[in-house]
């Protein structure tokens, strides 16, 4: 059978809104006309609560998987389910007594969740032989807690079928430096580990195992790696062979400027002769980064670089984004740091946590408690209670 694969649409998604439901419309449509089943791995949605506006648009998205005659596929869960499977992944993930919007989309009948539960579904073939998949789903969760969620799913391969493990974690055969999980210690047997998360494509094979990741179908981070389509993927499970079909999704070029103890308007004319190579007459609108690197010449300070004129003037070609990381720290002294803090082992979250408090620690604002401030805004609905807890801390003070 031919199984539609998606991922990480981030409908919602605030920079590229518009992106994000159109490309996540073709994605969808195009997979639903052309396979027997769906799997969506994780991050739907952009945010774990979003608004009814970008809610609505994605059950409009999905209801066209009610439209779609799967009957005439052959194609059947053998629990009835309906065959657009999902999990839900890292954004669109609440702590286990609320409802995420995945779960709202299950209640609605348009997708089944196979978040941490396994669902199979059989096709009938034009011969007569019936062949069966099993989706084993793993909700996305923290990588802290992964190993364990998995020791207690205790996923096993059902025989006689086409296994599939689906994930939304980080990968540390894809991302060796990062906190996660590596394909080693999935569990075995499987025909196909299937994970989110990870916004550019990849495919592994690596003892035995064969890990497909779809990649985003919008862009998110600006990295370097997503100057690639966007895509969504058609596998086989006969041939076991994995199609990458590229979406429509705008053209996005990325860039990078190193100069050495220069004045701002060599900067800012390289920086020009930069975006103007970046650019494509043919193309609409592309998304353009570039950063800007290396040092300026004795007195003058990265700050009092202005780039606003250049956002003007491109304004009408591109969508820019120019990112300032010229240095007046040296570099050996930034990458001493960075060492340190993974020498100490600290997870992203807590580099995150010494580098805010570290910004702060020189304004006004030294008294903020961020580790609770994070603690707190793991869910949003916490905003006014943690306003109102800032607000009591100042009071206390004065
Ligand atoms: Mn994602």
């Amino acid at each position: 059978m031919i199984v539609g694969i998606i991922s990480d649409t981030h409908i919602g998604y605030p920079r590229f809104y518009e992106d994000s439901i159109a490309q996540a419309r073709q994605a969808f449509q195009e997979a639903c006309d052309k396979s027997d089943l769906i799997l969506i791995a994780g991050d739907i949605f952009d945010t774990k609560t979003p608004k009814f506006e970008v809610l609505a648009k994605a059950m409009e998205i999905l209801s066209y998987g009610k439209k779609v005659d799967w009957k005439s596929k052959n194609i059947k869960g053998e629990n009835g389910e309906h065959p657009v499977v999902a999990i839900h992944g890292t954004h669109d993930r609440r702590s286990k007594e609320m409802i995420n919007p995945v779960q709202l989309l299950e209640g609605a009948g348009l997708i089944t969740n196979t978040s941490d539960r396994m669902v199979m579904f059989s096709k009938t073939n034009a011969d007569g032989k019936t062949e069966r998949i099993a989706i084993h789903g793993v909700g996305g969760t923290t990588e802290d807690t992964i190993r364990q969620v998995l020791n207690k799913l205790n996923f096993k391969p059902v025989p006689g079928a086409y296994n599939i493990l689906m994930l939304h974690q980080t990968i540390t055969d894809v991302i060796p430096m990062a906190d996660g999980i590596s394909l080693d210690e999935l569990p075995p047997g499987f025909d196909l580990y299937l994970c989110g998360h990870i916004h550019k494509r990849v495919v592994i094979n690596k003892n035995g195992k064969k890990l497909l990741i779809p990649g985003s179908t919008v862009i998110t981070q600006l990295k370097k790696e997503e100057e690639e389509p966007r895509a969504y993927v058609l596998l086989d499970t006969e041939t076991n062979e994995i199609k990458f079909v590229d979406l429509k999704s705008r053209p996005f070029h990325y860039g990078e400027i190193e100069v050495k103890e220069m004045d701002g308007t060599y900067v800012l004319a390289e920086l020009r002769k930069k975006i103007d190579s970046l650019i494509n007459e043919k193309e609409e609108m592309p998304i353009i980064r570039v950063i800007v690197k290396g040092t300026l010449k004795q007195g003058v300070k990265r700050e009092n670089l202005n780039f606003q004129e250049v956002y003007k003037d491109y304004e009408e070609k591109c969508m820019l984004q120019i990112d300032n990381e010229l240095d007046e720290q040296g570099l050996k002294e930034k990458l001493d740091s960075l060492r340190k803090m993974y020498e100490q082992k600290l997870s992203v979250r807590e580099i995150g946590i010494e580098s805010i408090k570290k910004k702060l620690s020189g304004t006004e604002a030294n008294n903020i408690d961020v580790e609770f401030l994070m603690n707190m805004l793991q869910d949003d609905d916490n905003i006014d209670l943690v306003i109102e807890e800032m607000m009591k801390k100042q009071e206390r003070k004065q």
